[in-house]
């Protein structure tokens, strides 16, 4: 059997449950990953010459490769991920729910002998600052190689987790296998009570790095809900004012409605002097601090983000944030060996290398990069990084927004009345699907606070959760829901988006401050005629109109839509949500 021996850590129960795992599994061999550049190298010359990874142009791009992923395996899997409860009602209507005993069997069975002729990389990371008693450690074991090299990306991996852990029994007990990639083998299984995730069969991002959607979601809100602090699907960002003083906003939007561009904007012209910087674009984990505000960690440590559609357009300093040491999956590939994807700047060339490595044509019907073609790059690279990422005590938040992608129904811009108003706005919230799971793209789905693939318990003791904070902060941020997405009747985009999003923003910063008055509407404040700033923007002041228009006949429709996911829940739903719905009803009906 493999060795399991190391001298980076003489923690006991790490050692034991790594010995389990290798019975289990039954590897060749054993890695333990440092997280030093050496290895980082070593690990990255071993993929190449395995065809795992290839190198990009290195003169074009720095420290770069391609993965190209099983085309069957591009996605999350919401449906074959499962939350792990002993009850299924702990787990909730929302979530797919396997009792724990038949999940570990299953797996198990799954496992075994499942790493013979591969190597085990045990990868220890911490989610959140190191040193921070808020931070998580997990121990991810795995079979993939391209899993431990991203994990270095995203997370704070190697000997400093070990360092941080010492003989502590606390960690998650991440075990993941690629298996065959067969999709009838695939489960991605959460043991919240276990503190353990089960990963099988898929090499995907969000399947198979266990510190994001698994531990810092999933695992994260249940941990949240027992520890009475909050763990969101939330971008964090600063805004600075010219005056030099930094506001602190974190926004939840399903996947790919564009936090990451979000999180990384540049003001546009006219707020020369106003500076945005990253915090986060992902995920937040949300604690009342000492002195009764909400304050926000980011527990990651890169950036796994959306390629097509990133330009030095729409996200310049996301350009400039992979412009090295960053790995490219599923994008396609010019004739130079430097990357491509639908919506990146320039000409589209005539000819390229597709995301499965086939030749491709201009005014082929299918696309060159896949939909959902990331790149996962380190935080360090992004040239407006917070100066707080690495404060333990994170930042304080301001504003909390909820945002969605609605052709229609949901204005540019609204804020709730009050605390549970605002946890209303965030559990109806409904967006149009994307290619970040698999499915059917384009349907309207209701994606409460953009957490319903992450919450690790039922929602309705979630929503309960939410509306008991209000109890904790005695100094909570403002609640905001916006909509960048809305339509005309020809199908085009009322608002420009992107940075220009900054001039909604900046109503956002100027209300959580109480520096600019609104208007009451049946569902929300909104602003006053002229307050957001549209200077230096060409548009036909009647889009903005639209834009931030409110249709109480699509209102009608949408209340009433709202009970059917409210239902679901029965006796367990908070009464306050329902009878807010019912009081906006009663005003439109
Ligand atoms: C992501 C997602 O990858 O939400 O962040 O799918
Ligand atoms: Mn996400």
């Amino acid at each position: 059997m493999a060795s399991v021996s190391t001298n980076l850590t003489s923690n006991k129960f790490l050692l034991d449950w790594v010995a389990q795992k290798v019975t289990l599994c039954q590897p060749d061999q054993v890695v333990w990953c440092d997280g030093s550049e050496d290895e980082n190298k070593r690990l990255t010359e071993f993929a190449v010459s395995k065809g795992i990874l290839a190198p990009l142009n290195q003169e074009k791009h720095p420290g770069c490769y391609l993965h190209r992923s099983n085309p069957n395996d591009v996605a999350r899997v919401e449906h074959l991920t499962f939350i792990c409860t002993p009850t299924k009602e702990e787990a909730g209507p929302t979530n797919n729910w396997k009792a724990p005993d038949e999940a570990y069997t299953l797996l198990r069975g799954l496992f075994e002998g499942s790493m013979k002729g591969r190597t085990m990389y045990v990868v220890p990371y911490v989610m959140g600052p190191l040193g921070s008693e808020h931070s998580k450690i997990g121990v991810e074991l795995t079979d993939s190689v391209y899993v431990a090299l991203n994990m270095g990306i995203m997370t704070r991996m190697g000997k400093p987790a070990l360092d941080m852990l010492g003989a502590s029994n606390n960690f998650n007990r991440g075990l993941h296998c690629t298996g065959d990639l067969n999709p009838d083998r695939r489960y991605i299984c959460h043991f919240p009570q276990d503190n353990a995730i089960w990963s099988f069969g898929s090499g995907y991002g969000g399947n198979a790095l266990l510190g994001k959607k698994c531990l810092a979601l999933r695992i994260g809100s249940y941990l949240g809900n027992k520890e009475e602090w909050l763990a969101e699907h939330m971008l964090i960002l600063g805004v600075e004012s010219p005056e030099g003083q930094t506001t602190y906003v974190a926004a939840a939007f399903p996947s790919a409605c564009g936090k990451t561009n979000f999180a990384m904007m540049i003001p546009p012209k006219r707020f020369d002097g106003w500076k945005v910087t990253t915090v986060g674009d992902d995920i937040a984990w949300l604690r009342v601090g000492d002195d009764g505000r909400l304050w926000a960690v980011n527990p990651e440590n890169g950036y796994f983000g959306v390629a097509p559609g990133t330009n030095w357009q729409s996200n310049p300093n996301a350009m400039k944030t992979i412009a090295k040491n960053t790995i490219f999956t599923n994008v396609a590939v010019t004739k130079n060996n430097t990357v491509w994807w639908e919506g990146l700047d320039g000409e589209t060339p005539d000819e390229l290398t597709d995301w499965q490595g086939r030749p491709w044509k201009k005014g082929s019907a299918e696309k060159a990069a896949h939909p959902n073609s990331r790149f996962t790059a380190p935080a360090a690279n992004n040239p407006i990084l917070s100066a707080h990422v690495n404060d333990p005590r994170g930042v304080p938040i301001s504003a909390i927004i909820f945002g969605g992608r609605r052709s229609n129904t949901v204005p540019l811009v609204m804020q709730s009345f009050n605390w549970a108003h605002g946890v209303y706005l965030g559990a109806t919230l409904a967006s149009e699907t994307t290619a970040a799971a698999a499915g059917q793209q384009g349907v309207v789905r209701r994606d409460p606070m953009a957490m319903l693939p992450f919450a690790g318990y039922n929602m309705a003791d979630y929503f309960a959760h939410w509306l008991a904070m209000q109890k904790r902060v005695p100094y909570p941020p403002k609640i905001f829901m916006v909509n960048w997405f809305r339509k005309d009747k020809n199908g085009k985009f009322l608002w420009p988006g992107y940075g220009d999003n900054m001039r909604v923003l900046k109503w956002i910063v100027d209300r959580a401050h109480g520096n600019v008055g609104a208007q009451e509407s049946l569902f929300g404040w909104v602003p006053k005629q002229g307050h957001i700033d549209l200077s230096g923007l060409d548009i036909d002041p009647a889009k903005v109109d639209e834009a931030t228009s409110i249709n109480e006949g699509e209102w009608k429709a949408e209340l009433e839509n709202q009970k059917a996911f409210f239902d679901q829940f029965g006796e367990r739903m908070p009464k306050t949500l329902e009878l807010i719905r019912q009081m906006l009803l009663s005003r439109v009906a």
